[in-house]
């Protein structure tokens, strides 16, 4: 049996990827080096690019030892950092090719070499030690260098964690050393394991640069080939980042697109100019929006940016703007007054590694202080959030830490409060904003409503049925209004929330009495109940044929309402075959055309509040009028049609039916700023459905065609149209988008709304409304976001995400309260009954 596939701790590669012609990298291959100078001041070294060679000439040596013999000694490669005291830096340390730099170098590795072989569990499996860089170390008064090296030690099968917990080390050499290292000269070691995934030996391509920014330069990097071609498969490339003595580097990503997997491409930063884990301040993939902060910032003078990438699927890359900052930063310091703010340093910049800022915050005498965080991250990978070893914010000698989506309050009983940010040395996060303010000790929420976790709320708040507080404490010992339900555990719950499935209540009375089937029955479709072992037997006992959907096997079955037609007008059986990664139909069909409804960008971090992140609704349309402004929502369907609703496009003091009295804005985020990426188009014609009724708002829907196509982009791309077949049940939540357009008053809002709402069941809409709700209708009802706010435009997108990751047109803003609100329901057109009326007119 082949070693490798049993038990080998150390495999950077699947079995398959061990193709020996691999291994060897080619010695040309360092022509690939990309040499760059920036400034006067730039070194550039080869040192990891012959290392790299040789590290694949030996790890394929190994591995061709592992195939052909047994598995005996497996290559372990450390990073690490050292102090060397009493020494001058001078410009030549910068250049791995300069005489002073290979003299330090020796002397660094003959001292490497000194401790490895005083401790005799490292000393039989060290093999050879390199410096890759120095840099000016930091100290007060005394001069110094600080070093930072690679060891390669070949270590025995079962031994490896022995060397690691050696190797892995943070503290004065001296305490492990022996007699003959010079304890004056080189203090403060750190090093650890190197992340196998940078030096694998697979690499095809290998790039390093070597920076050194200065004052009052704004300087930038990219991945290799940005912005014109992807990045290269199966590369490794790193940037070395300097600044003078007595600064900081800031490193700040403007564009960031690669594979949404950080196990195929991913980019490292680290605080140092060796890759020690220790000092890593973030692993990063995916794609983030242009106004997502994505900023590091060191905590001396040194960076690291490393970036991988595997074999497939390869991404734009990045660009990145670097310069160096006073080492001073805003942290801490005296707090006096009322009221006031602070955060943690150059929010929401990531906050720099190995820092610590005291608050001192002092109120009047005879008050109290209240802190309240009101953005909080400082999240650290397998760090507790209970007891917080890592990176924390201190008050009240508790120890905050983590992710809080909810405002967190403090409060003191005295009039003084101190307030600790402290970052230990590895990754780092976007910390937090706070306010401070003096209260009343007898009154700690004037005018509002105080919950048990000393949030104030405002009182209009109390008892509306959501949980403001984020403990609930606003909807306790409540009387429950006409529009709510009383749940048997006291809650006052919207009644909108009634037999949909969901248990608002927590004890289920709103799912109470709702009819529906026995617990041994199908729910069809229709709302029939049928037994269950009917279920999938073959005949159609709903008499809408859902019993028979969504079956083990997928078939050809006879074409109904709530069947999947395939080109070839086949039907078959899954419930939203489409665009699922398996092909269904026999034409394929099913999965052939699927570029709509992919969000452009990585879902943001900042997902609470009403605000839209930039692209993050790339399908919604804003209708302009001339002097009117913004009117109407759409949402793009492709390059050249729009959906929108028929009443929008009815004639009243304007003719709204003429193509001519529209402006179409595309990739619109901002009312007030038509930004590069927004597109403005005239119409060509617009098709109201030709049954729609202005009574009943019944067959609510518009089509428009634009005078010529846009081109779609992060910020404009097309939703999927549902097809007839495609279920959004009772209880499923989907987001409203708008600017708060009703058909009563104009916009509200500048930057694009959203907020999550829930499928209502139309039984109980139709009631709660006194109005009829058509099988063309659906209901649904806010379940997150603005109090006062109006989310949602008329003929704006309803967007449902379908278990296959992509936003499907699930209704069209209708009537209803106009908007969005709280405890009302609004009324959508059900777009899964025009799909065929759409695919007619349009040919989408
Ligand atoms: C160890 O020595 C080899 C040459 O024998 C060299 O290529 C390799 O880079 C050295 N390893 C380190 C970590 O410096
Ligand atoms: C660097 O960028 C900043 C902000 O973008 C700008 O204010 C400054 O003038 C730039 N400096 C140089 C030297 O280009
Ligand atoms: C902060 O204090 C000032 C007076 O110092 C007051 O005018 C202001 O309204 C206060 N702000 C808040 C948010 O309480
Ligand atoms: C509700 O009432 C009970 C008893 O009357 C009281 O103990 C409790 O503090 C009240 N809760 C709230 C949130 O007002
Ligand atoms: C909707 O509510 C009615 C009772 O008001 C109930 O009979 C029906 O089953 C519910 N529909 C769904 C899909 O839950
Ligand atoms: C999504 O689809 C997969 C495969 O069809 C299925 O196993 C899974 O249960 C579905 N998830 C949801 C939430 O519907
Ligand atoms: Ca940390």
């Amino acid at each position: 049996m082949d070693p490798m596939d049993s038990g080998m701790q150390y495999s950077p590669r699947a079995p398959a990827d061990w193709d020996l012609s691999d291994q060897f990298l080619p010695a040309s291959d360092s022509k690939k080096l990309e040499k760059t100078r920036l400034t006067g001041k730039v070194g550039v070294g080869i040192g990891l690019m012959v290392f790299a060679a040789v590290l694949a000439l030996v790890t394929g040596l190994l591995v061709w030892h592992l195939h052909v013999r047994r598995a005996e000694k497996i290559k372990k490669l450390y990073s690490g950092s050292m102090k060397i005291n009493n020494m001058r830096f001078q410009e030549g340390y910068e250049d791995p090719n300069s005489p002073v730099f290979r003299d330090l170098a020796a002397e660094v590795v003959q001292q490497l070499k000194i401790i490895y072989l005083d401790n005799p569990r490292l000393s039989k499996y060290y093999k050879n030690s390199s410096v890759q860089a120095f840099s000016e170390g930091l100290d007060e008064n005394k001069e110094s260098i600080i070093a930072y090296y690679l060891s390669e030690f070949k270590v025995s099968q079962g031994q490896e964690s022995v060397v690691d917990s050696d190797m892995t080390k943070n503290e004065p050499m001296t305490s492990k050393a022996g007699r003959l290292l010079n304890q004056e000269k080189f203090v403060n070691m750190v090093s650890g394991a190197v992340d196998s995934r940078l030096t694998k030996t697979t690499f095809e391509k290998m790039y390093k640069y070597s920076y050194h920014a200065h004052s009052g330069e704004n300087n930038t990097l990219q991945s290799p080939g940005f912005p014109d071609t992807p990045y290269p498969p199966n590369a490794f490339a790193e940037w070395e980042l300097r600044a003078d003595p007595g600064f900081r580097i800031r490193l700040d990503f403007i564009k960031f697109n690669l594979e949404e997997n950080c196990r195929k491409d991913f980019v490292k930063v680290y605080d140092s100019l060796a890759a020690i884990e220790m000092k890593v301040m973030a692993e990063k993939c995916g794609h983030y929006a242009p106004n997502e902060p994505l900023t590091f910032i060191s905590s001396e003078n040194v960076m690291l940016l490393t970036l991988v990438t595997n074999k497939d699927k390869n991404f734009p890359g990045f660009r990145a703007k670097f310069t160096q900052i006073p080492q001073d930063l805003e942290c801490g310091g005296k707090l006096i007054g009322l009221n006031g703010t602070f955060q943690s340093p150059d929010y929401p910049s990531y906050y720099p590694p190995s820092i610590t800022c005291v608050w001192n915050i002092q109120v009047p005498i005879e008050k109290y202080v209240k802190v309240q965080f009101n953005k909080f991250y400082l999240a650290e990978p397998g760090a507790s959030p209970r007891v917080c070893p890592k990176d924390y914010v201190e008050i009240n000698k508790v120890k905050l830490c983590g992710v809080k989506l909810q405002n967190t309050v403090v409060s003191s009983k005295s009039n003084t409060m101190r307030v600790t940010f402290n970052s230990d040395a590895s990754f780092v996060d976007q910390g937090f904003t706070a306010e401070f303010q003096a209260f009343e000790p007898s009154d700690p929420c004037p005018a509002t409503f105080q919950c048990f976790n000393n949030l104030c709320i405002n009182p209009s708040l109390k008892c509306d049925g959501y949980d403001d507080c984020g403990d609930n404490s606003d909807e306790r010992n409540c009387t429950c209004g006409k529009t709510q339900i009383t749940c048997k555990n006291s809650l006052c719950k919207p009644k909108m929330w009634q037999c949909d499935g969901v248990n608002d209540c927590g004890d289920n009375t709103d799912e109470e009495y709702c009819g529906g089937c026995k617990a041994d029955e199908f729910t069809c479709l229709n709302e029939r109940c049928v037994s269950g072992t009917k279920k999938c037997d073959g005949r159609d006992d709903c008499g809408d044929d859902s019993d028979e959907l969504d079956c083990e096997s997928v078939s050809v079955v006879s074409c109904t309402a709530n069947t999947y037609k395939c080109k070839n007008n086949q039907c078959i059986n899954k419930l939203n075959p489409e665009c699922d990664h398996e092909e269904d139909c026999e034409d394929g069909s099913d999965e052939a055309t699927c570029v709509c409804g992919k969000k452009p960008y990585r879902s943001s971090r900042i997902v609470g509040g009403q605000d839209a992140q930039e692209g993050e609704w790339p399908w919604q349309v804003s209708l302009h009028i001339a002097g009117k402004g913004h009117v109407c929502g759409a949402s793009v369907i492709n390059d050249r049609w729009i959906v929108t609703a028929a009443h929008c496009v009815q004639d009243r003091d304007i003719k709204y039916s003429l193509p001519g009295v529209w402006d179409v804005y595309l990739g619109l985020h901002n009312q007030q700023v038509i930004g590069k990426m927004t597109e403005l188009r005239k119409l060509k014609r617009i098709i109201p459905h030709p049954d729609y009724d202005a009574y009943t708002f019944d067959n609510d829907i518009a089509l428009m065609e634009l005078e010529s196509p846009v081109p779609l982009s992060n910020n404009i791309w097309p939703i999927c149209l549902p097809t007839a077949s495609y279920s959004f049940p009772v209880g499923t939540n989907v987001w409203i988008t708008g600017w708060g357009a009703t058909r009563e008053a104009g916009f509200l809002a500048q930057v694009l709304q959203k907020a999550e709402v829930r499928i209502i069941n139309s039984t109980v809409c139709g009631k709660l409304m006194s109005e009829e709700i058509t099988p063309q209708m659906l209901c649904a009802g806010v379940l997150s976001g603005g109090v006062d706010a109006c989310q949602g435009d008329s003929g704006g997108p309803l967007s449902f995400l379908g278990n296959n990751s992509r936003y499907y047109l699930a209704g069209v803003v209708s009537w209803g309260d106009g908007c969005a609100r709280r405890n009302k329901a609004g009324i959508y057109t059900r777009v899964t009954k025009f799909r065929s009326w759409i695919k007619k007119t349009t040919g989408v």
